[in-house]
Protein backbone atom coordinates (compact mmCIF):
# COMPACT_ATOMS: atom_id res chain seq x y z
CA UNK A 1 0.00 0.00 0.00
CA UNK A 2 0.85 3.46 -1.25
CA UNK A 3 1.51 6.10 1.23
CA UNK A 4 -0.78 9.43 1.59
CA UNK A 5 0.13 12.31 3.44
CA UNK A 6 -2.87 14.35 4.47
CA UNK A 7 -2.13 18.23 5.16
CA UNK A 8 -3.46 21.47 5.47
CA UNK A 9 -2.91 24.48 3.89
CA UNK A 10 0.26 24.83 2.25
CA UNK A 11 0.34 28.60 2.92
CA UNK A 12 -0.54 28.14 6.72
CA UNK A 13 -0.12 24.82 8.04
CA UNK A 14 3.27 24.62 9.30
CA UNK A 15 2.99 21.20 10.92
CA UNK A 16 2.08 19.50 8.11
CA UNK A 17 5.31 21.32 6.40
CA UNK A 18 7.15 19.46 8.43
CA UNK A 19 5.87 15.85 7.76
CA UNK A 20 6.18 16.84 4.05
CA UNK A 21 9.62 17.76 4.50
CA UNK A 22 10.31 14.35 5.97
CA UNK A 23 7.88 12.20 3.46
CA UNK A 24 10.49 14.18 0.90
CA UNK A 25 13.65 13.44 2.53
CA UNK A 26 12.67 9.78 3.48
CA UNK A 27 12.33 9.26 -0.48
CA UNK A 28 8.88 7.40 0.14
CA UNK A 29 6.46 7.29 -2.93
CA UNK A 30 3.73 8.93 -1.09
CA UNK A 31 0.92 10.65 -2.68
CA UNK A 32 -0.46 14.17 -1.01
CA UNK A 33 -4.01 14.81 0.17
CA UNK A 34 -4.95 18.54 0.59
CA UNK A 35 -7.71 19.47 3.04
CA UNK A 36 -8.00 23.01 3.56
CA UNK A 37 -8.93 24.25 7.29
CA UNK A 38 -11.02 26.44 8.79
CA UNK A 39 -13.59 25.72 6.52
CA UNK A 40 -17.36 24.23 7.91
CA UNK A 41 -16.27 21.13 6.63
CA UNK A 42 -13.44 20.99 7.35
CA UNK A 43 -13.54 19.09 11.19
CA UNK A 44 -15.24 16.05 8.94
CA UNK A 45 -13.13 15.38 6.44
CA UNK A 46 -10.15 15.63 8.57
CA UNK A 47 -11.78 13.15 10.50
CA UNK A 48 -12.16 11.17 7.61
CA UNK A 49 -8.47 10.36 7.75
CA UNK A 50 -7.49 11.84 11.08
CA UNK A 51 -8.35 10.36 14.53
CA UNK A 52 -7.28 13.80 15.75
CA UNK A 53 -9.48 15.99 13.39
CA UNK A 54 -5.82 17.79 12.75
CA UNK A 55 -3.11 17.74 10.05
CA UNK A 56 -0.93 15.83 9.26
CA UNK A 57 -1.65 12.68 8.94
CA UNK A 58 0.14 9.84 7.59
CA UNK A 59 -1.91 6.53 6.03
CA UNK A 60 -0.15 3.92 6.16
CA UNK A 61 -0.52 -0.17 5.91
CA UNK A 62 -0.14 0.20 9.78
CA UNK A 63 -2.61 2.48 10.16
CA UNK A 64 -3.01 6.43 10.79
CA UNK A 65 -0.21 7.80 11.94
CA UNK A 66 -0.84 11.48 13.09
CA UNK A 67 1.41 13.97 14.74
CA UNK A 68 4.13 15.38 13.11
CA UNK A 69 7.31 13.87 15.31
CA UNK A 70 5.33 10.30 15.22
CA UNK A 71 5.45 10.50 11.83
CA UNK A 72 9.13 11.74 11.73
CA UNK A 73 10.12 8.39 13.58
CA UNK A 74 7.83 6.31 11.69
CA UNK A 75 9.57 7.68 8.52
CA UNK A 76 12.95 7.31 9.85
CA UNK A 77 12.17 3.69 11.30
CA UNK A 78 10.46 2.65 7.83
CA UNK A 79 13.39 3.79 5.76
CA UNK A 80 16.58 3.33 7.74
CA UNK A 81 18.52 4.04 4.63
CA UNK A 82 17.29 7.45 4.17
CA UNK A 83 19.32 8.08 7.67
CA UNK A 84 16.67 10.88 8.54
CA UNK A 85 18.40 11.04 11.29
CA UNK A 86 22.31 12.09 12.20
CA UNK A 87 24.79 8.34 12.48
CA UNK A 88 26.36 10.34 15.09
CA UNK A 89 24.67 9.48 18.52
CA UNK A 90 25.93 12.70 20.11
CA UNK A 91 24.21 14.51 16.72
CA UNK A 92 21.30 12.05 17.10
CA UNK A 93 20.54 13.05 20.74
CA UNK A 94 20.95 16.80 19.80
CA UNK A 95 18.94 16.78 16.58
CA UNK A 96 16.38 14.58 18.96
CA UNK A 97 16.56 17.46 21.26
CA UNK A 98 15.69 20.35 18.84
CA UNK A 99 12.55 18.48 17.35
CA UNK A 100 11.14 17.78 20.29
CA UNK A 101 11.91 21.32 22.02
CA UNK A 102 10.53 22.95 18.46
CA UNK A 103 7.30 20.31 18.85
CA UNK A 104 6.54 21.21 22.85
CA UNK A 105 7.94 25.17 22.83
CA UNK A 106 8.39 27.84 20.79
CA UNK A 107 4.62 29.21 22.07
CA UNK A 108 5.39 32.54 21.71
CA UNK A 109 6.94 32.43 18.42
CA UNK A 110 4.15 30.59 16.71
CA UNK A 111 1.39 32.51 18.05
CA UNK A 112 2.89 35.86 17.18
CA UNK A 113 4.38 34.82 14.00
CA UNK A 114 2.24 32.44 12.66
CA UNK A 115 3.12 30.89 9.46
CA UNK A 116 2.15 32.87 6.37
CA UNK A 117 4.41 31.72 3.59
CA UNK A 118 2.82 34.56 1.09
CA UNK A 119 3.71 36.92 3.95
CA UNK A 120 6.66 40.03 3.18
CA UNK A 121 6.05 42.33 5.98
CA UNK A 122 7.94 43.18 9.63
CA UNK A 123 5.44 43.15 12.48
CA UNK A 124 5.63 46.76 14.08
CA UNK A 125 6.89 45.52 16.80
CA UNK A 126 8.12 41.82 17.90
CA UNK A 127 6.79 40.81 21.26
CA UNK A 128 9.46 39.96 24.18
CA UNK A 129 8.66 36.87 24.64
CA UNK A 130 8.69 35.98 20.85
CA UNK A 131 11.98 37.68 20.91
CA UNK A 132 13.21 35.10 23.33
CA UNK A 133 11.69 32.05 21.38
CA UNK A 134 13.69 33.48 18.11
CA UNK A 135 17.06 34.30 20.39
CA UNK A 136 16.86 30.44 21.35
CA UNK A 137 16.44 29.18 18.08
CA UNK A 138 19.28 30.86 16.54
CA UNK A 139 21.32 30.02 19.64
CA UNK A 140 20.20 26.11 18.98
CA UNK A 141 21.20 26.88 14.75
CA UNK A 142 24.86 27.91 15.68
CA UNK A 143 25.22 25.53 18.01
CA UNK A 144 24.73 22.95 15.49
CA UNK A 145 26.13 24.37 12.73
CA UNK A 146 29.28 24.61 14.78
CA UNK A 147 29.52 21.17 16.12
CA UNK A 148 28.00 19.12 13.44
CA UNK A 149 27.30 21.32 10.44
CA UNK A 150 31.10 21.07 8.87
CA UNK A 151 29.75 18.67 6.13
CA UNK A 152 27.23 20.89 4.39
CA UNK A 153 24.46 23.87 4.66
CA UNK A 154 21.93 21.89 6.76
CA UNK A 155 21.98 21.73 10.57
CA UNK A 156 23.73 18.76 10.88
CA UNK A 157 25.59 19.09 7.43
CA UNK A 158 22.74 17.09 5.23
CA UNK A 159 19.01 17.68 5.49
CA UNK A 160 18.28 15.87 8.58
CA UNK A 161 14.42 15.50 10.15
CA UNK A 162 15.96 18.54 12.49
CA UNK A 163 15.51 21.21 9.23
CA UNK A 164 11.96 19.32 8.80
CA UNK A 165 11.18 20.77 12.09
CA UNK A 166 13.15 24.00 11.34
CA UNK A 167 12.25 25.03 8.14
CA UNK A 168 8.64 26.76 8.85
CA UNK A 169 10.70 28.70 11.76
CA UNK A 170 13.09 30.07 9.37
CA UNK A 171 10.23 31.06 7.13
CA UNK A 172 8.85 32.98 9.74
CA UNK A 173 11.80 34.59 10.07
CA UNK A 174 11.59 35.94 6.82
CA UNK A 175 8.90 36.60 6.15
CA UNK A 176 8.05 38.40 9.27
CA UNK A 177 11.56 40.30 8.03
CA UNK A 178 13.56 39.43 11.75
CA UNK A 179 16.49 40.42 11.90
CA UNK A 180 19.54 37.81 12.32
CA UNK A 181 22.71 37.28 13.10
CA UNK A 182 24.69 35.68 10.27
CA UNK A 183 24.82 31.71 11.02
CA UNK A 184 21.00 32.03 11.49
CA UNK A 185 20.65 34.67 8.17
CA UNK A 186 22.52 31.68 6.31
CA UNK A 187 20.72 29.23 7.22
CA UNK A 188 17.62 30.88 6.63
CA UNK A 189 18.53 31.13 2.93
CA UNK A 190 20.02 27.32 2.71
CA UNK A 191 15.89 26.75 3.68
CA UNK A 192 15.18 28.98 1.04
CA UNK A 193 17.23 26.86 -1.50
CA UNK A 194 16.30 23.81 -0.51
CA UNK A 195 14.16 21.90 -3.81
CA UNK A 196 11.80 20.04 -1.22
CA UNK A 197 10.90 23.55 0.44
CA UNK A 198 10.79 25.60 -2.28
CA UNK A 199 8.13 23.10 -4.13
CA UNK A 200 6.10 23.47 -1.19
CA UNK A 201 6.76 27.55 -1.18
CA UNK A 202 5.71 27.62 -4.71
CA UNK A 203 2.75 26.05 -3.92
CA UNK A 204 1.64 28.03 -1.11
CA UNK A 205 1.80 31.30 -3.27
CA UNK A 206 -0.18 29.49 -5.88
CA UNK A 207 -2.70 28.39 -3.31
CA UNK A 208 -3.59 31.88 -1.90
CA UNK A 209 -3.37 33.44 -5.07
CA UNK A 210 -6.73 31.54 -5.96
N1 LIG B 1 1.02 18.43 17.36
C1 LIG B 1 0.43 18.32 16.04
C2 LIG B 1 -0.18 19.65 15.65
C3 LIG B 1 -1.14 19.51 14.49
C4 LIG B 1 -1.95 20.77 14.24
O1 LIG B 1 -2.20 21.60 15.15
N2 LIG B 1 -2.38 20.93 12.98
C5 LIG B 1 -3.22 22.06 12.61
C6 LIG B 1 -2.75 22.65 11.29
S1 LIG B 1 -1.07 23.23 11.32
C7 LIG B 1 -4.64 21.59 12.36
O2 LIG B 1 -4.85 20.48 11.88
N3 LIG B 1 -5.62 22.42 12.64
C8 LIG B 1 -6.98 22.12 12.33
C9 LIG B 1 -7.88 22.17 13.52
O3 LIG B 1 -7.35 22.29 14.65
O4 LIG B 1 -9.08 22.10 13.30
C10 LIG B 1 1.51 17.87 15.05
O5 LIG B 1 2.70 17.99 15.39
O6 LIG B 1 1.20 17.34 13.98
Amino acid sequence: MALQLVVGDKNYSSWSLRAALAVELSGAVCEELRVRLYQPDSRARLLNHSPTGKVPVLVTEHGPVWDSLAIAEYLAERFPEAQLWPQDVAARALARSLCAEMHSGFGALRSHLPMDLARDQALAEVPTDAMADIERVCSLWADCRARFGAEGEFLFGRATLVDAFYAPVAARLRSYRVALPLVAAAYVETIYQWPAFVRWHEAALQEVKR
